[in-house]
């Protein structure tokens, strides 16, 4: 593969932006080798500088449900823009989203929406505490909220452990109120609300969690989570930002008929663009400035230039759901996987919800960060290497979910396939 633009734009990154780019998800450092600079995208591909072509499986990290450059998108973008991209002031187009959004998401009956996950997430909680006038929140490993202070903490031993900063820069002050659990730890969740119940301000989760990759939870985690916060009067906070519209157009919380108290959402809500959103019963979001006295704001929150291309996706979905299509695709993906692994005599946990996806290279099920970390990532970085040389581009770590859009279709599929029969045949061999 010729790369030697990619390599001289990130030469060129590095002495002006950290690390050369502006996301630490996106600079390969989990599989080594120098982060692809894209000069465009179509459909299910992607196009790097040096002109080489990926069946793309990241999707902007989950945004892209309709692949790249859509048409229905970029004209709605074309005709919005031409009135001008914000105001800073309220337009009728945010109510739109709003309506739709709230008639998707079963626990959403007010929404504000922000312009990333992070803002999201970061806003449901402090309203989460506001509401409840409590201070702890629960989270667990291997969850991603975004980089939210309070939320990044070191994943604590089984039991109710105070949260410890994992970033310099995040106090100790700002993570001694956050406790962090198992996944899928009934158990572990019990023992949190006997030892500090009335404490407990809200439990924040990855109803399905994509970010230690593909982990679903149990049936008896769910029931525990959606008792014990109703028991004890805490908010129950399903972080859809990856799953909301990506699983089904009501999200995991569709998926499981298990009802949150608060959504957030992200990604797919913006088409592209930069939307966050957060969200839930009337009576915790009415609380919210300046309906009540919860302060969050945002400058471009809500601008109508995101927001019409947030609206074109949604809109689509509603109306031309795709997800029994990315269902029998995600299948067929995933049989396809586990066969060539299987060939290939390697131990692979295909872990998958409709169009998202993880191959763990594990000698278990992951059902939480525990066994999600035995994993074998010398293994995946020479899958993500293997499959990159082979024109299919997966997302550069073990612990990302990969997703694909509706304009995967059957040849996108065995191409792929074809793609990891030869690359993990090749793994086999060098073990
Ligand atoms: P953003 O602030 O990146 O828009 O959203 C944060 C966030 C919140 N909640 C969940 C469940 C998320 O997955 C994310 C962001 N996901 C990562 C990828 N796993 C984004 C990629 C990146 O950081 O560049």
């Amino acid at each position: 593969m010729k790369l030697s633009k990619s390599e001289a734009a990130y030469q060129r990154a590095c002495e002006l932006i950290p690390g050369g780019v502006n996301s630490p998800a996106r600079a390969f450092g989990a599989v080594g080798g120098t982060p692809i600079f894209m000069d465009r995208g179509k459909g299910p591909y992607l196009y790097d500088l040096d002109g080489n072509q990926y069946l793309d499986y990241i999707g902007s990290w989950g945004p892209l449900i309709w692949g790249h450059a859509h048409p229905e998108i970029l004209a709605a973008l074309e005709e919005t823009m031409k009135r001008g991209t914000s105001f800073g002031a309220p337009t009728e187009r945010e109510s739109v989203l709003a309506e739709l959004v709230i008639d998707a998401v079963p626990s959403v009956e007010r929404v504000r929406f922000v312009n990333s996950g992070t803002e999201a997430t970061m806003s449901a909680i402090r309203v989460a505490r506001g509401v409840t006038k409590r201070d702890l929140i629960i989270k667990f490993a291997g969850n991603y909220h975004g980089h939210v202070d309070s939320l990044l903490v070191a994943a604590g031993s089984a039991a109710a452990t105070l949260g410890v900063p994992n970033s310099p820069g995040v106090t100790e002050g700002t993570t001694k109120d956050t406790l962090v659990l198992e996944y899928n730890d009934v158990e572990g969740l019990q023992s949190a609300f006997d030892l500090h119940g009335d404490r407990i301000a809200g439990v924040i989760l990855e109803p399905i969690c994509g970010n230690m990759g593909v982990v679903v939870p149990s049936s008896p985690f769910l029931q525990a989570l959606r008792g014990l916060t109703t028991d004890h009067g805490a908010i129950l906070i399903f972080d859809e930002v990856m799953t909301g519209f990506r699983v089904a157009l009501g999200g995991a919380q569709e998926v499981f008929g298990v009802t949150p108290d608060m959504t957030t959402l992200g990604k797919i809500i913006g088409g592209g663009l930069p939307v966050g959103a957060y969200g839930g019963k009337a009576e915790i979001m009415d609380q919210v400035m300046p309906a009540g006295p919860v302060f969050q704001a945002g400058t471009l929150s809500g601008n109508p230039l995101a927001v019409a291309a947030g609206y074109a996706s949604l809109k689509k979905l509603r109306d031309e759901p795709p997800y029994e299509q990315l269902d029998q695709m995600g299948d067929r993906l995933a049989k396809g996987f586990h066969q060539a692994a299987k060939d290939a005599g390697l131990k692979t946990q295909i872990q998958r919800v409709g169009s998202m996806m993880t191959l763990f290279f594990n000698e278990e099920p992951v059902t939480g960060w525990a066994t999600a970390s035995k994993s074998d990532t010398e293994k995946f970085s020479k899958f993500f290497w293997g499959m990159m040389e082979r024109g299919v581009y997966l997302p550069c770590s073990q612990y990302e979910a990969l997703f694909f859009s509706a304009l995967h279709k059957e040849p996108e599929i065995d191409q792929t396939i074809d793609a990891a029969r030869e690359t993990l045949a090749e793994i086999a061999k060098s073990k």
